[in-house]
């Protein structure tokens, strides 16, 4: 049985057919560690016209999500709509710019607390509140721009989710280095030749001493971190 089950629902299943039938994600797959299922709300339409939005209520520009096909989505897939009976383990995430920001934290204690993961991708202009009020457990954003729809962002925590299962990780200390992991970004990677068309690789990396390797590392993480992202030095690690 897998460790991790995730449903999508999206108004564009196409996005989803050939992204994850790569690397990491490929081999969890096939290895039985993650299951993915992609859902078309529209199947789910009630209407004859199959329809899966409407006008907004109070006027304005664009259309809304109805919440009728994501409520029989949600039925179709989880057994209810009512989160009291969601089965254990069930976190029912809408992907939208309102959402609070996808961290490392946030993808680990999915990775580490989550058997059921569903993804709704709402489209930019919104979905009823309705859905949010009843179905979800978190609204969850990738990051502060407006993308228009939520399916890059459903591939995006899928992917930092799925690295983190335990059994998908190749070697077991890979995911410990990553950028992140200890609040800083990763420091430089080389391999070879050690002589590029001139450009050297640093000759501590070549010295065989580990200990001064790691202090290098930590010093280029450091100096890395301070120029790109000195906000992840501020805070005692935030939202880390
Ligand atoms: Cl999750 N959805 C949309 N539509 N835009 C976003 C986003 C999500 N995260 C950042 N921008």
């Amino acid at each position: 049985m897998a460790m991790l089950r995730i449903d999508v629902l999206t108004i564009f299943p196409e996005f989803f057919t050939e992204v994850f039938e790569f690397g990491i994600i490929r081999r969890a797959k096939l290895a039985g560690i993650v299951e993915i299922n992609i859902h078309d709300i529209r199947e789910f339409a009630t209407d004859k016209h199959k329809m899966t939005d409407d006008r907004p209520f109070g006027g304005g520009d664009g259309m809304v999500m109805k919440p009728e096909p994501i409520f029989a989505a949600i039925q179709n897939i989880l057994g209810t709509t009512d989160q009291a009976e969601y089965p254990e383990g069930t976190r029912v995430v809408l992907l939208s710019p309102q959402g609070r920001p996808l961290s490392q934290p946030l993808a680990q204690q999915l990775a580490d607390e989550t058997t059921r993961l569903v993804l709704i991708c709402g489209r930019y202009e919104g979905v009823d509140e309705r859905v949010n009020e009843r179905l979800v457990t978190d609204e969850v954003s990738i990051g502060d721009y407006v993308l228009s729809g939520g399916e890059p962002a459903a591939i995006v925590i899928a992917d930092a989710v799925i690295r983190l299962l335990p059994a998908a990780l190749g070697s077991e200390t890979s995911a410990e280095n990553d950028s992140f992991s200890d609040g800083l970004l990763d420091c430089p990677h080389y391999t070879r030749p050690a002589d590029f068309m001139g450009m050297k690789v640093p000759e501590v990396l070549l010295s065989g001493d580990h200990a001064e390797i790691a202090k290098w590392r930590r010093d280029k993480a450091l100096e890395k971190t301070r120029s790109v992202r000195p906000d992840l030095l501020k805070g005692e690690n935030g939202d880390m």
